[in-house]
């Protein structure tokens, strides 16, 4: 299903397996090739403590923004697809390691909760492994719809166990 007129939609990239970093520059480079799907920006890869089970390798994130015209749940089978495409395992450990996790972030300003899908991600306000790269990316003034300013929701977060990778 798809829309008349696009909009700004927000995507977090996590791996922690089979090369995080290559997963997920590839994964960047997939995004760019979706239809109809425009990667708009997307962040540094940020090197990142894990969330969740302690013995994990540390994670890759990133943030992208995409301009399309598919409706969020034909986004989101795209974003799963694409994690099909990197051998994504389901079934784990709850919040155990991944070679590739696309969450959808953002729809437009829209708060969505179905079966399937809940946007904002319910979780992003406490992740500084989002908000930080997404803060290079994202309008300053940016609002999360239901959580706030996205400078004001990052200023709350320790920094601590998230360094930026160089290029
Ligand atoms: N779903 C609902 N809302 C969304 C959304 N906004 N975006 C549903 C994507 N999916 C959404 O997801 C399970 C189901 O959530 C999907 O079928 C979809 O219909 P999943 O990707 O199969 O499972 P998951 O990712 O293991 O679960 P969960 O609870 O979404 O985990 P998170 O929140 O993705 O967290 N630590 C660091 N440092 N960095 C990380 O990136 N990531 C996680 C996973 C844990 N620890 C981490 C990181
Ligand atoms: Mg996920």
């Amino acid at each position: 299903m798809s829309r008349d007129r696009s909009l700004t939609a927000y995507v977090g990239l996590g791996s922690n397996m089979e090369n995080p970093r290559r997963q997920v520059e590839s994964a960047l480079e997939e995004l760019k090739a979706l239809r109809p799907i425009t990667l708009l920006k997307h962040s540094s890869l940020y090197r990142t403590r894990p969330l969740g089970p302690q013995n994990q390798p540390y994670f890759i994130n990133a943030v992208a923004s995409l301009a399309t015209t598919l409706d969020a749940e034909a986004l989101l089978d795209q974003l799963q697809a694409l994690e099909q495409a990197h051998r994504r395992e389901r079934g784990g450990l709850h919040w155990g390691p991944r070679t590739l996790d696309l969450d959808l972030l953002l729809y437009g300003g829209m708060s969505i909760d179905t079966p399937r899908l809940s946007v904002p991600h319910p979780e992003m306000a406490k992740r500084a492994f989002v908000l930080l790269p997404m803060s290079e990316i994202a309008p300053p003034d940016m609002e999360i719809p239901g959580m706030g300013r996205l400078q004001d929701l990052l200023l709350k977060l320790s920094g601590e166990g998230i360094e930026r990778v160089d290029r």
